[in-house]
């Protein structure tokens, strides 16, 4: 895509999600990027000042690329809710068996970065490919709740080798620490190895491991976290971008950990509404809430309104294999080319309204129908899908209208 189309696109995309859910509605509650009530005035000024990072755009003068897939987080976290399939990002790799993945580093991998500065080539796919996976952007309110879920409630949960014999396993994906992770006290490790909970194949340990990456990798800025520039290995010599590294500053890193931490979690609706009511029953009655847990809890943590709480986001925060019309092919760590973390339910009814009335479901939003999400659902949620398939058409429309209430 052109630069200018894209920049285009932003456009359409920022104007988007100041769009209200309905003509002159403006209550709060429809919105997924405000912050946690009862923040104190300096937590309220720093979520601000992240508020402000995260839509920050880059260009080429403040760092941009040379290669990267969009300019700002918002752009793909368009309002705080789930991506559009334009801004999907890709990663690729090759199979080249008795379990060995090659990445391609030589030749861009992992991750493609299709776009690029002016004068600079972008990335295209190499061939030899044999696992791509097309990812869109998750929903990012409410996650610094999920940030404070501790490691042993996660250990308690897996089940890897199905002991309680219900068809559903859930395993962890224990990740090799970037040198910049600090472990909390409430973080296990396992050969060194800490547990990752945030990306589609729970890749990432922390928020702050998670923005770190998507900086260098989604928008090509250096920061002290990693201070080597991108660049296209396929166009030779590269004697950096022009600017100097770090592009961004570890106060603007902290800004937008802070402020993904502070995002209140959605607010569900129509709660009192009965189809809603037997929807959720249904829901669980029928297996979803095997993996789709209606809640969790946080431990300690050092943001007080984050400490101790109890919270429904519809996740287990682990990986199950999903059969496979849903597998990518493409493993990452121990997450395997079928797997892929348990997708938190919550705000699925409001995502919509951040890009233009259209919601897009799963990894790489294929879908935008809630009963195709439910049949693509195979592997360990096979049984649950297929129960689903056999309800009543009223049934399984209140499944529905209860997915659309979160
Ligand atoms: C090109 C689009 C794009 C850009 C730009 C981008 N992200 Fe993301 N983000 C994604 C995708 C896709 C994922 C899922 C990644 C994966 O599966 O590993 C993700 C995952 C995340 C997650 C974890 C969500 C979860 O449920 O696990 C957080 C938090 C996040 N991004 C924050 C950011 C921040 C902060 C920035 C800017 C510094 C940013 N992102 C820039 C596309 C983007
Ligand atoms: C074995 C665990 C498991 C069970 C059981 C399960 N799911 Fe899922 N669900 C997942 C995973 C993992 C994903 C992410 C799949 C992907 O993106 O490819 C997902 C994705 C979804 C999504 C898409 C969310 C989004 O924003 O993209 C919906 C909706 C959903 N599940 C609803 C259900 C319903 C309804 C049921 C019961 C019929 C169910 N799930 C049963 C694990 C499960
Ligand atoms: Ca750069
Ligand atoms: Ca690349
Ligand atoms: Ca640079």
């Amino acid at each position: 895509m052109q630069i200018r189309n894209f920049f285009t696109l932003l456009l359409i995309l920022l104007f988007c999600s100041c769009e209200p859910f309905f003509p002159g509605e403006t209550d709060g509650d429809l919105l997924l990027d405000g912050p946690i009530e009862d923040l104190t005035l300096s937590q309220k000024a720093t979520f601000v000042a992240g508020d402000k990072n995260f839509a920050e755009v880059f260009t080429k003068e403040s760092g941009l690329g040379p290669v990267f897939n969009m300019p700002s987080c918002a752009s793909c976290h368009v309002g705080d809710g789930k991506g559009h399939p334009a801004t999907n990002l890709t990663r690729f790799g090759r199979d080249m068996g008795g379990g060995h993945f090659d990445y391609m580093e030589s030749q861009g991998g992992p991750q493609l970065q299709n776009r690029s500065i002016p004068g600079y080539p972008a990335e295209t796919l190499p061939i030899g490919t044999t696992g791509v996976s097309i990812r869109s952007a998750p929903i990012v309110a409410g996650i610094g709740f999920l940030e404070a879920v501790p490691d042993s409630l996660l250990i308690a949960l897996a089940d890897p080798d199905d002991s309680d014999a219900d068809g559903i396993s859930g395993r962890l994906n224990y990740i090799s620490a970037p040198d910049f992770f600090i472990p909390k006290p409430h973080h296990r490790s396992m050969g060194g190895n800490y547990i990752g909970r945030f990306g589609r194949k729970a890749t990432t340990i922390d928020l702050l491991h998670q923005t770190a990456v998507a900086y260098i990798d989604d928008m090509g800025i250096t920061s002290d976290f990693f201070t080597s520039d991108l660049h296209n290995p396929l166009a030779g010599q590269f004697s950096g971008d022009g600017v100097a590294d770090p592009e961004v500053g570890s106060a603007a890193v902290a800004n937008v950990v802070f402020y993904l931490r502070t995002l209140k979690p959605p607010v569900p609706r129509n709660e009192d509404n009965p189809d809603v009511q037997a929807g959720k029953e249904l829901f669980s009655e029928i297996g979803c809430a095997g993996c789709h847990l209606p809640q969790l809890s946080t431990g300690d943590s050092d943001i007080d309104v984050l400490a101790n709480k109890t919270f429904s986001p519809y996740t287990d925060l682990l990986l199950h294999d999903m059969g496979d019309e849903l597998a990518d092919h493409y493993p990452e760590g121990e997450a395997t080319g079928r797997e892929w973390r348990t997708t938190p339910l919550w705000g699925l009814g409001l995502i919509k309204d951040t890009i233009g009335g259209v919601p897009y479901f799963l990894h790489d939003g294929r879908t935008s129908d809630l009963t195709e999400v439910i049949r693509l659902h195979g592997g360990e949620s096979a049984v649950s899908s297929g129960e689903f398939m056999a309800l009543s058409d009223e049934e399984q429309s209140q499944i529905i209208k209860f997915l659309e209430s979160l």
